[in-house]
C-alpha cells in the first residue's frame, strides 16, 4: 500500500500542520492545485485532550492525545472534514490525515476532548471508542530504545498503550481509517508507527475498505506513510521491518542533507545520495527535511533545516525536489520561538485564518513555505523532470555541485562561502533562453529573475554568487521563455 494515489504529472504532499479544514480547502482550490502540488497532510483530524486550564496555552502536541474517533478538533468538524476532502480532490490534491492508533491520552484531571466527550483516563477508560482498561498494554514507561518490547508495549510519555493485538482495538481502529476513506481521503501518515508491532499494523492496513471509487476507480488500496524513527539504525526497531507493507519516513534524509547543506559535509558528496548513504529503497521512503516534530526539537530533532534559516533551508529542499528519490513531504509551518506553543489564535482559541498577502504569502503567523517561490518553483521543476535520471554531474570537489535531469531540467548550488560559482556547464537543456526558478518565476512568458542563456550544444553560463539571495539556480524546459 505504497502507491499515493497522485494525479499524474504532479508530485509532492505539502504537511499543512495545524491548519483549519476551511482553509485547507481554499489552498487546494487557491494554490495547490493550479501549482501541482499531489497532496496535503493534514493534522490529526480525530476528537483529542483539549487541556484543562489552558496551561500551557493550548499546545499543538495536544493532537496527540486521542479521546475517540469522532472527526471534530481545532480544525473543524466532520461536515467540514468533508468539504474539505471533496473540494481538493475535485482540483486534483489528495488528503492524507496523521492517525494516532498507538495510544490514548495520557493522566489528566478531567479530560475532556474538543467534541466535549470525557475520558476517566487514570482508569484508561475512554467511553466515546470506547476503550476499557483491558484493551490497553499493562502501564510501563518506555526507557530502553534496545529492547522492541519495551518500544512496543510500554507506554510514550505516559500516553496510554493500545494493545493493537486484540481483535476488539483492531476494529474500533479500523472502522476509524474507514470512515475517512468514505470521505474519499487517499491515505494516511501514521503516527508512532515504531511503537507498534509490524504484524499487527500489517493485519488492519490490510483490512481498510478500498479507496472511494468515486474519486479513485475500484480496488484502489489506501497509501500508508508511516512514521519511524530510525536515525542511526542501532536501536531495536528498524524503519525497514514495515517497508512491505508501506512507506516510512526516512528521518535520515533531512538529517544528512541539512548536515551537508549547513557545511559540515562537502555536497559533492551528494553525487550518489540515496540506498549508497544508508537511505531506505526510493520506493520504501517518505522524503523530507523537517517535519512538526524535529523543526521544534521533538521528535528526535534538533539539528535540522527549518524556515528559521531560509537560504540554506531552501536549498535543502530544492535539492530534495531536484532529485529522484522518495515520496517528497514540504512542511508548512506556523512562527514559532515557543517549543510548546500551538497555532496562532483568536482570544477564544479558535485557530486563526490563513491570510493571503498581496505578493502571495502569507499573513496572521502563518509562514507557508510551500508558497515560497522557489520551493512552489520547485514543486514545478519536479513536475517537469518526471521520469529523467541524474545526467551531466559537476562538482569543484567541494561544495559547489550542478547536475541536468535528462534534457528536461538543469541546476547547480553554491553552498560554499566566500566563493562564487562562475562556470560554463552542460545543462542537457535545448537551445535557448530560460528562466531562473529560483531568483524569480516565469510569468506570462517573462521573467522575474536572472535568465540563463544555453547555447547551440547545451552549455550554458551559470553564476551564483556566494552573496546572492538564493544559493541555487535552477532552469526547466517548462521556465524556456
Ligand atoms: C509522534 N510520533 O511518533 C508525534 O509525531 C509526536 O508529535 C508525538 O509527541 C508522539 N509521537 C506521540 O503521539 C507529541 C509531543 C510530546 C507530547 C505528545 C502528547 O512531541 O511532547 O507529550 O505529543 O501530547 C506531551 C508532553 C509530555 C507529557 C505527555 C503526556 O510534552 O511532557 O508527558 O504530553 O501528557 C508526561
Ligand atoms: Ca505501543
Amino acid at each position: 500500500q505504497k502507491d499515493p494515489h497522485w494525479v499524474d504529472g504532479r508530485n509532492t504532499i505539502v504537511h499543512l500542520f495545524e491548519w483549519k479544514f476551511s482553509d485547507i480547502a481554499a489552498e487546494c482550490e487557491r494554490f495547490l492545485g493550479p501549482m501541482g502540488y499531489a497532496g496535503v497532510q493534514t493534522s490529526p483530524v480525530n476528537e483529542y485532550l483539549a487541556l484543562p486550564n489552558n496551561n500551557p496555552s493550548r499546545p499543538w502536541w495536544e493532537r496527540y492525545q486521542p479521546i475517540s474517533y469522532q472527526i471534530i478538533s481545532r480544525s473543524g468538524n466532520e461536515a467540514e472534514f468533508a468539504d474539505m476532502v471533496r473540494r481538493c480532490n475535485n482540483v486534483g490534491v489528495r488528503i492524507y490525515v496523521d492517525v494516532v492508533i498507538n495510544h490514548m491520552a495520557a493522566n489528566w484531571p478531567d479530560a475532556t476532548g474538543y467534541g466535549g466527550n470525557k475520558a476517566d483516563t487514570h482508569n484508561k477508560n475512554y467511553p466515546a471508542v470506547s476503550y476499557g482498561s483491558g484493551n490497553f498494554h499493562s502501564t510501563c514507561q518506555i526507557t530502553n530504545y534496545n529492547d522492541a518490547n519495551n518500544v512496543r508495549n510500554c507506554e510514550l510519555s505516559g500516553l496510554h498503550d493500545l494493545d493493537q493485538s486484540q481483535s476488539y482495538v483492531r476494529e474500533k481502529i479500523i472502522d476509524f481509517l474507514n470512515a475517512l476513506v468514505d470521505h474519499g481521503v487517499a491515505g494516511f501518515r501514521v503516527d508512532a508507527a515504531k511503537h507498534m508491532w509490524p504484524a499487527d499494523l500489517e493485519y488492519i492496513y490490510g483490512r481498510v475498505k478500498n479507496l472511494n471509487s468515486q474519486y479513485f476507480g475500484n480496488n484502489a488500496r489506501p497509501f500508508f506513510f508511516q512514521e519511524v524513527i530510525d536515525q542511526t539504525g542501532s536501536e531495536a526497531v528498524h524503519n525497514y521491518e514495515y517497508t512491505s507493507f508501506g512507506v516510512v519516513t526516512e528521518f535520515r534524509y533531512g538529517k544528512e542533507l541539512s548536515n551537508c547543506f549547513k557545511g559540515n559535509n562537502a555536497i559533492k558528496w551528494l553525487v550518489n545520495w540515496g540506498p549508497q548513504w544508508g537511505l531506505l529503497p526510493s520506493s520504501d521512503a517518505l522524503a523530507f527535511i523537517d517535519n512538526h516534530d524535529n523543526q521544534r526539537g521533538h521528535g528526535g530533532g534538533g539539528d535540522v533545516l527549518t524556515y528559521k534559516t531560509p537560504k540554506l533551508y531552501k536549498m535543502a529542499i530544492a535539492f530534495m525536489l531536484s532529485w529522484p528519490y522518495g515520496v517528497t513531504r514540504v512542511m508548512s509551518s506556523f512562527t514559532f520561538s515557543n517549543n510548546d506553543a500551538g497555532p496562532p489564535a483568536n482570544g477564544d482559541g479558535s485557530i486563526k485564518d490563513v491570510t493571503i498577502n498581496s505578493d502571495g504569502t502569507c499573513g496572521n503567523g502563518w509562514e507557508c513555505e510551500h508558497r515560497w517561490s522557489e520551493i512552489a518553483n520547485m514543486v514545478a521543476f519536479r513536475n517537469t523532470v518526471q521520469g529523467t535520471s541524474v545526467t551531466n554531474w559537476w562538482d569543484n570537489d567541494s561544495q559547489q555541485i550542478a547536475f541536468s535531469r535528462g534534457n528536461r531540467g538543469f541546476i547547480a548550488f553554491n553552498d560554499q562561502d566566500n566563493t562564487d560559482l562562475k562556470q560554463t556547464l552542460q545543462t542537457g537543456l535545448s537551445q535557448g533562453t530560460y528562466c531562473d526558478l529560483a531568483s524569480g518565476s516565469k510569468v506570462n512568458g517573462s521573467c522575474s529573475g536572472k535568465r540563463v542563456t544555453v547555447n547551440g550544444d547545451g552549455t550554458a553560463y551559470i553564476e551564483i554568487l556566494s552573496s546572492a539571495t538564493e544559493g541555487f539556480l535552477a532552469i526547466s524546459a517548462d521556465s524556456k521563455l
